[in-house]
């Protein structure tokens, strides 16, 4: 196609796109380089286009974090406490009952799940918790736990990964979201969260699970102390075992909150950034059918922009987001599948509600 570029070194990667020819490390490097952010966008439209046409997904789903009491003490994180600290809390079952049954009566197709590494928690409550959502609300899939969840679960249980995946399988858990892998880079992982998974065992788990499976997403924490070429390799990194698997559904670009956290000196993520990360994921992973523009992190306005840069979901109406919201989100805090949809049509695009896997509603 014809399109033309203030940035010269875009038209090689425009012959690239329109061959759908695989993007390299310089490749990538050319794009986050480029202040042509038009002429990037235009690009991850073409891909997206020739992918979803105008179709805009979102799901109806509740986020449920069950504990914020965590041991990793990751530098970027607002939302863990200790134990013992004043808004320390852990849900107990009857509380995950309640919180599912206060909206029972709303089509909730997902129900997001993820909380701290809390010590004082058993292996046996998280089967008890997969459990009991299944039982409330057994229509609707269970995304719950992040490869990291899921190293320590392994951990306190003396089960394998595997045989750890395959007990929550069976307790009804229906696939796994992409948090945990910040940045593939064991410099960054080093300074910002030492104590938690290196990007090995975590692209491992991802292997793991997706041999047991189950699907699952990726994401990449961006605007902190991360450098342009930590990012492309995490981009890569993520195509790879994609390569191998094909098991990842989603990819999701996480823009850094520092607010309440030990980086709170480092500025907010500008709406440049946050485009191009979404933009340049459409670009690099062409293997990835779905490039999410996570509202929550990014505003609702640039959300729905950033339709127009590559992405092709807007995750969903969430209801209760913590982990952004304590690091000084201002976006809502959740959305009415009303908004959803305003925000998608009134930008061009036809909204398509989906369940977890794709599968229109
Ligand atoms: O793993 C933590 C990140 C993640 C901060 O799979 C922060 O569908 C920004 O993974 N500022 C959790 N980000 C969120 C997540 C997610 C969200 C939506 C959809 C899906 C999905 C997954 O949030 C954490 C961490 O990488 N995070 N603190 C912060 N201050
Ligand atoms: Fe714990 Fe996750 Fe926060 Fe790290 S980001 S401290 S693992 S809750």
């Amino acid at each position: 196609m014809n399109i033309s570029f203030s940035d010269k070194k875009l038209y090689e990667i425009n012959e690239k796109v329109t061959d759908g020819q695989r993007l390299n490390f310089t490749d990538g490097l050319i794009l986050y380089k480029s202040h042509d952010l038009v002429g990037v966008g235009r690009l991850a439209d073409l891909v997206r286009r020739k992918r979803h046409g105008k179709k805009a997904y979102y799901v109806y789903n509740q986020h449920l974090n069950y504990t914020n009491i965590c041991i990793n003490h990751c530098l970027f994180c607002a939302y863990s406490r200790n134990k013992g600290e004043k808004d320390a809390f852990t849900f107990s079952i009857e509380d995950v009952r309640a919180r599912l049954l206060e909206r029972i009566d709303e089509p909730v197709r997902e129900l997001h799940v993820v909380g701290g590494l809390n010590p004082s928690l058993p292996f046996e409550y998280y089967i008890d918790l997969i459990k009991t959502i299944k039982e409330i609300r057994p229509e609707a899939a269970i995304k719950a736990f992040t490869a990291v969840e899921i190293d320590h679960l392994s951990g306190i249980s003396g089960f394998s990964i595997k045989e750890t995946i395959l007990k929550l399988k069976d307790a009804g858990l229906s696939m796994m979201p992409g948090g945990g892998a910040e940045i593939m880079s064991d410099r960054v992982r080093k300074k910002l969260f030492p104590r938690k998974i290196d990007s090995r065992k975590w692209l491992e788990i991802m292997e793991i699970i997706h041999e047991s499976g189950l699907t699952s997403n990726a994401t990449m924490l961006y605007g902190h102390i991360e450098t342009i070429e930590e990012r492309i390799n995490h981009l890569i990194g993520l195509r790879k075992l994609q390569d191998k698997t094909s098991g990842f559904s989603a990819f999701i670009p996480l823009a850094f909150h520092s607010k309440n956290t030990k980086l709170s000196q480092i500025p907010a993520t500008t709406a440049f950034d946050d485009l191009k990360n979404v933009a340049i994921a459409r670009l690099m992973l062409d293997n990835f059918e779905h490039i999410k523009a996570y509202w929550v992190m990014i505003g609702e306005k640039l959300a729905q922009v950033a339709l127009f840069f590559g992405a092709d979901d807007l995750d969903g109406t969430i209801i209760e987001e913590k982990i952004t919201h304590m690091a000084g989100a201002k976006s809502a805090k959740g959305l009415t599948r009303m908004n959803i949809e305003y925000l998608v049509s009134s930008a061009g695009f036809t909204p398509v509600e989906r369940d977890s896997f794709y599968n229109l509603v």
